[in-house]
């Protein structure tokens, strides 16, 4: 059988984030962020992990750029860490920080690496949390200045600008279930910060394109591949509809079509009246999208709950004893059968072809991009004949068996453009900490020593060629050879 080929103008990238990997929490006039805040709050994350020091990249950015000139990516996907450049959240830039910055983008482009770049993935200046955080209108608008600022300061080097990641997260993990910064655990405040959080994509993309008429604009959603327990179940189905309201619509609605969907507003007008949504915010909110970011890791599995005011044992309220699934009473989140990665999530690479391929019966004119797709494995570095190696073949058939459900989505006539594994290295995962490690490069967080895993070796063969490599094709190798 033939290999599945890419075309040449496919992209192929890796994808990181500054909290997660620059560290540096202190250095070069960098304010705090919400995440500084929240891990060093005792009991957040796990062993106490902050991203104080991470993968030390602000100080080694020089030798990643050489790494991922010698993976043959064509981007690179990285996010800027708004209180680096602008401490405060408003307010005069952080020349120190926007030179970083420069330095970064302009060695991305004198390799012939196209930078991406994400503005928000996550972190916060302190003080506009302080001040309401994603709550509060002013942050949106906050956030529109940054924009712009970015686009003045480094429009020049930017291939393509992401406004959001995963505004989900920042949402209902940050503000709802409190699993991620800022920790609140406010169910309204979580509606208010969807809200909040679709209406600084809009304004962001606006401002950005104020600056930059022709510049490539998008946002990176994390959406859900969700699915009935039961297949021929109507209630079940209906189980679906609500998780897929506050999950996908509620981002895809405004960003999209210019509204909220009605069975959204419904569901939560118990918890919210949804009066933070003012006159002319839809318009504002819905700015042409040049592509939209997909990111996807693992499917989810719902079945509706009869529970008579009982509270099921699987409503999703997790370890923290609130849930991010606001307003919702009658659906419980099924187990997936595995296999599972390192976080507990299972490994469905169809979930990523049913997505795409939704998404383009939904939006057919829309040209997409996975942004994320990845896996968490507990890697094993080990010595080869004197060689640092970790034979990562978990996460080489991860990689290889979501391409090739990528495929299949265009296959079927999605029009997906690009793809970027997660991450180039491991990092701060969150709540987690560095005990979950998604890089396709290995990193010993005592030296900072960088080590390609086999999937890197893999992923070389993949972008550089075009053609899906078999997952034994693990071997160092060089393009030629
Ligand atoms: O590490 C995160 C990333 O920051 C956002 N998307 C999911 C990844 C894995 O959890």
């Amino acid at each position: 059988m033939n290999a599945r080929t890419f075309p040449a103008d496919f992209l192929w990238g890796t994808a990181t984030a500054a909290y997660q990997i620059e560290g540096a929490a202190t250095e070069g006039g960098r304010g705090p962020s919400i995440w500084d805040t929240y891990s060093h709050t005792p009991g957040r994350t796990q062993g106490g992990d902050t991203g104080d020091v991470a993968c030390d990249h602000y100080h080694r950015w020089a030798e990643d750029v050489d790494h991922l000139d010698r993976l043959g990516v064509d981007a690179y996907r990285l996010s800027i860490s708004w209180p680096r450049v602008q401490p405060g959240g408003s307010g005069p830039l952080n020349p120190e920080g926007v030179a970083f910055y420069r330095r970064l983008l302009q060695a991305l482009r004198d390799r012939g690496i196209r930078p991406y770049v994400t503005l928000y993935h996550w972190d916060l200046p302190q003080e506009l949390e302080d001040a309401g955080g994603w709550t509060d209108r002013r942050t949106s608008e906050a956030f529109a200045e940054y924009a712009r600022h970015m686009a003045t300061e480094l429009g020049d080097l930017v291939d393509a600008w992401t406004t959001l990641n995963e505004p989900w997260c920042s949402a209902y993990l940050g503000y709802g279930s409190g699993v991620h910064a800022p920790g609140r655990t406010e169910p309204a405040a979580a509606l208010a910060a969807v809200h909040h959080l679709n209406l600084a994509h809009g304004l962001a993309a606006r401002a950005i394109r104020e600056v930059l008429p022709g510049a490539q604009v998008s946002v990176t959603l994390n959406l859900h591949a969700i699915r009935p327990a039961d297949a021929s179940s109507a209630a079940d189905a209906e189980a679906v509809r609500t998780i897929d309201a506050l999950a996908n619509r509620a981002f895809l609605g405004p960003m999209l079509d210019g509204a909220y969907p009605q069975d959204l507003l419904a569901g939560t007008a118990h918890v919210s009246d949804w009066s933070f949504v003012h006159d002319g915010d839809l318009e504002l909110v819905r700015q042409p999208l040049d592509v939209l970011g997909v990111n996807y890791y693992s499917t989810v599995t719902v079945r509706h709950f009869a529970g008579d005011g009982e509270r099921s044992e699987n409503d999703g309220h997790g370890a923290s004893g609130h849930s991010p699934w606001i307003g919702v009473t009658d659906v419980e989140f099924v187990e997936q059968p595995g296999p599972y990665t390192a976080m507990g999530w299972n490994i469905e690479p169809s979930g990523l072809t049913d997505l795409l391929v939704g998404l383009h019966r939904t939006y057919p004119d829309l040209p997409l991009a996975v942004t994320e797709n990845g896996a968490a494995f507990d890697d094993e570095l080990v010595l080869d004949g004197g060689v640092r190696r970790v034979h990562d073949d978990r996460r080489v058939a991860y990689l290889h068996d979501h391409v090739e459900a990528l495929g299949v989505a265009r296959d079927a006539g999605a029009d997906v453009r690009g793809y970027f594994a997660w991450s180039l290295m491991d990092n701060f995962e969150w709540g987690y900490g560095y005990s979950r490690r998604f890089g396709i490069l290995h990193v010993d967080y005592p030296t900072g020593e960088r080590t390609w895993k086999d999937s890197a070796h893999w992923y070389r063969r993949l972008v550089t060629s075009g053609e899906l490599p078999p997952v034994d094709a693990v071997a160092p190798w060089s393009p030629g050879r």
